[in-house]
């Protein structure tokens, strides 16, 4: 994204030559960075460069020389010769920059319900926390061992119609195996379970594949509900989808269940 502004990118030109029997210098390279994911498109040839590992580095362009000094020039019957050249210019190449997301374990939500704090929390990544929606409005991902979890941030009702951040990231979803469904359990118990069918029902208006994959539930925040409290929410999920956690980001018990399960379920597959 710290591109998006610019339009053209460009390493410095090489140094002329010079007078002094000296060569010009190569200008230093130019180097690009873009996220694991990225896929690159020429404009003219439609050649794709993509971007599939972590560090992989690619040459776009290459790059002009630098200038010729006057000792390239010198002959048998010009012993000091005026000429040197100017740097040539480097090659020129437009490209469209596209975002795709590679990522095994997607969380999902409406906004608000710990998905970015989770992320932090179960990987390195360092995602933007806060208590008001849409905090979240790039994709974040964060490495789990081998596995990559990704935030996918917004989805809220009416998102597959545009609502919201719409459905700019629900084509992230398509991409991960696995769905962890978080729902904040200091919601009204009343509220649990149509809160998630209000994001399934999201999910399958954008495209009904997505409701095959595998999802796990987890009820976030469960420090912020009483233990009496808890099974009883749990249970009006399990009743939906057994597979249900409670999680809260401050009970590293919890955590590391779901550490483990995530590893589980990323060697069965
Ligand atoms: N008490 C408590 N607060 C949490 C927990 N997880 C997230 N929060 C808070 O809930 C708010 C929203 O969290 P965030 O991760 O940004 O939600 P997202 O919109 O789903 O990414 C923030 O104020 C977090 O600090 C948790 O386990 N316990
Ligand atoms: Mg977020």
């Amino acid at each position: 994204m710290k591109y998006a502004k610019k339009h053209l990118l460009a390493a410095d030109p090489g140094v002329r030559g010079g007078s002094f029997q000296m060569m010009g210098a190569d200008a230093p390279d130019l180097y690009l960075d873009f996220p694991v994911g990225t896929e690159l498109i020429d404009n003219v040839t439609n050649g794709r460069i993509e971007l599939l590992k972590d560090g992989q580095v690619s040459l776009l362009c290459v790059g002009g020389n630098g200038g010729y000094g006057n000792e390239h020039y010198k002959t048998a019957t010009n012993r000091t010769p005026r000429r040197f050249d100017k740097g040539t210019p480097g090659q020129k190449r437009q490209f469209k920059v596209m975002m795709r997301l590679i990522a095994d374990v997607g969380f999902i939500g409406l906004p608000n319900a710990g998905k970015s704090s989770l992320l932090n929390e179960l990987t390195a990544a360092s995602a933007k926390v806060a208590p008001y929606p849409f905090t979240t409005l790039e994709p974040n991902l964060g490495a789990l061992g081998k596995v990559i979890l990704a935030d996918i941030p917004g989805l809220i009702e009416g998102a597959s119609n545009g609502r919201g951040l719409g459905t700019k990231f629900l084509k992230h979803v398509e991409k991960v195996s696995i769905l962890l469904h978080c729902i904040p359990s200091d919601m009204p118990a009343s509220e649990i379970a149509k809160t998630y069918k209000a994001v399934r029902a999201e999910l399958g208006a954008f495209n009904q594949e997505l409701l095959k994959k595998r999802e796990i539930i987890l009820l976030t925040k469960s420090d912020l509900v009483r233990p009496q409290d808890r099974p009883r929410k749990v249970e009006a999920l399990k009743k939906i989808n057994p597979e249900v956690y409670s999680v809260s980001i401050y009970d590293l018990d919890a955590l590391n269940m779901l550490k483990k399960t995530i590893a589980q379920l990323e060697a069965e597959k």
